[in-house]
């Protein structure tokens, strides 16, 4: 309930929309041309960045939106338009097309779909306007249309997720072929459901594992909730709920408690054992207390290494084309207490299984 409303107070402020600085000035060579560097000085001398948001659907996209609307602010020298699609794409498009006609000096696109983006970025680029793809990824045909990509390894954190709960049924004496998924997918085609999605496939396959039931829930509580509500009227066999990200999970845990299954860590004694994505601040508090028990980060901090990629642009140094960020696993107790995982890059790494403290949870601000 709680969420709920802090969901919606949330929302509510976010509609307000466009965020326009004035003041401050900022110095550095432009590497746009001269007709970028007259609408930067008709806006003060300030950056004007135009951001294309995905939604306001979850608790990471409303941390993600704050960072950057903290960090683009007229103090630090930018003036920030923002806009909500709303999860769709098309909305998208409307507003890269409308920061192009802004003519605005960079354009951070953080993508719902990974395809379709081929024609409006090469409008972008026939603009002279760089775009800087965050968090989700494009698929497009040609590199060019963007300058470089920032967010995370989704491919890795499936199979993360997916390698701890191999080793926690084996510590658990439960046989791999007893392992029965229900999987809540996130937004399909976006790439955090494309690699959450894969790494869950390849790894049912591998370990014989039964994937009992597929469905989208959007990213959002309520249809997690819901779509766990008629998975549950199909087919109740089942002992773990892989949900793409902490929203999700939410909603599923309030509609398996709801028809009376009890929710878990104790997979040998019959428990609904709910895995999710994200690590917010309400999902590491749900693994302290059992009723997710793992969470695999997904960082949403973009605003200060939006920042520093904007500043090196404008300082003409070069700027890595695809940047991965780190990060961690999160667990309600330490049966396992490390991964092996392979990623976009093809290496298997090791990463740390970090037992959820109070200490932890309140170390986090989203
Ligand atoms: O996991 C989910 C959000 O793209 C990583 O989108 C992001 C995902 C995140 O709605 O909560």
């Amino acid at each position: 309930m709680k969420k709920k409303m802090l969901s919606l107070l949330l929302t509510g402020v976010m509609a307000m929309g466009v965020l326009a600085g004035c003041g401050s000035a900022t110095s550095g060579g432009s590497s746009k041309s001269s007709s970028k560097s007259d609408s930067k000085k008709s806006s003060g001398g300030e950056i004007t960045v135009g951001f294309a948001q995905v939604g306001a659907e979850s608790d990471w996209r409303t941390a993600c939106t704050k960072s950057v609307k903290d960090t683009f602010t007229s103090k630090n020298g930018y003036k920030l338009i923002f806009d909500d699609a709303q999860q769709k794409q098309e909305n998208q498009i409307t507003a890269i097309r409308n920061f192009i006609q802004q003519d605005v000096d960079y354009i951070v696109l953080d993508p719902v779909t990974e395809t379709g983006w081929d024609t409006v970025l090469q409008e972008a680029k026939d603009a002279g306007i760089p775009v800087i793809v965050v968090d989700r990824m494009v698929d497009v045909s040609d590199d060019s249309l963007y300058t470089m990509r920032i967010g995370s390894d989704f491919k890795a954190e499936g199979n993360k997720a997916c390698d701890w709960l191999k080793q926690y049924a084996d510590a658990q004496g439960v046989a791999q072929t007893d392992i029965k998924i229900v999987d809540i997918q996130g937004t399909i085609g976006a790439s955090a459901q494309i690699g959450r999605t894969e790494g869950l496939n390849d790894a049912v396959k591998a370990n014989g594992w039964k994937l009992v039931a597929q469905q989208t829930g959007e990213f959002t509580q309520a249809k997690g909730q819901e779509v766990m509500e008629s998975i549950l009227k199909q087919n109740s066999d089942f002992n773990v709920v892989y949900c793409e990200n902490d929203n999700e999970a939410f909603g599923a845990i309030d509609a398996l408690e709801a028809a009376g299954k009890k929710v878990g860590t104790d997979l040998k004694n019959g428990d609904v054992m709910v895995m999710s994505f994200d690590s917010t601040k309400a999902g590491l508090t749900d693994v302290k207390d059992g009723k997710i028990t793992l969470d695999t980060e997904c960082n949403p901090l973009y605003g200060p290494k939006l920042d520093e990629i904007i500043k090196n642009l404008e300082a003409g140094k070069k700027v890595e084309k695809s940047q991965f960020i780190d990060e961690a696993m999160f667990a309600h107790d330490d049966t396992v207490k490390s991964v092996s995982a392979a990623g976009e890059s093809g290496d298997a790494k090791n990463y740390d299984v970090t037992v959820v403290t109070d200490d932890v949870i309140s170390g986090r601000s989203y």
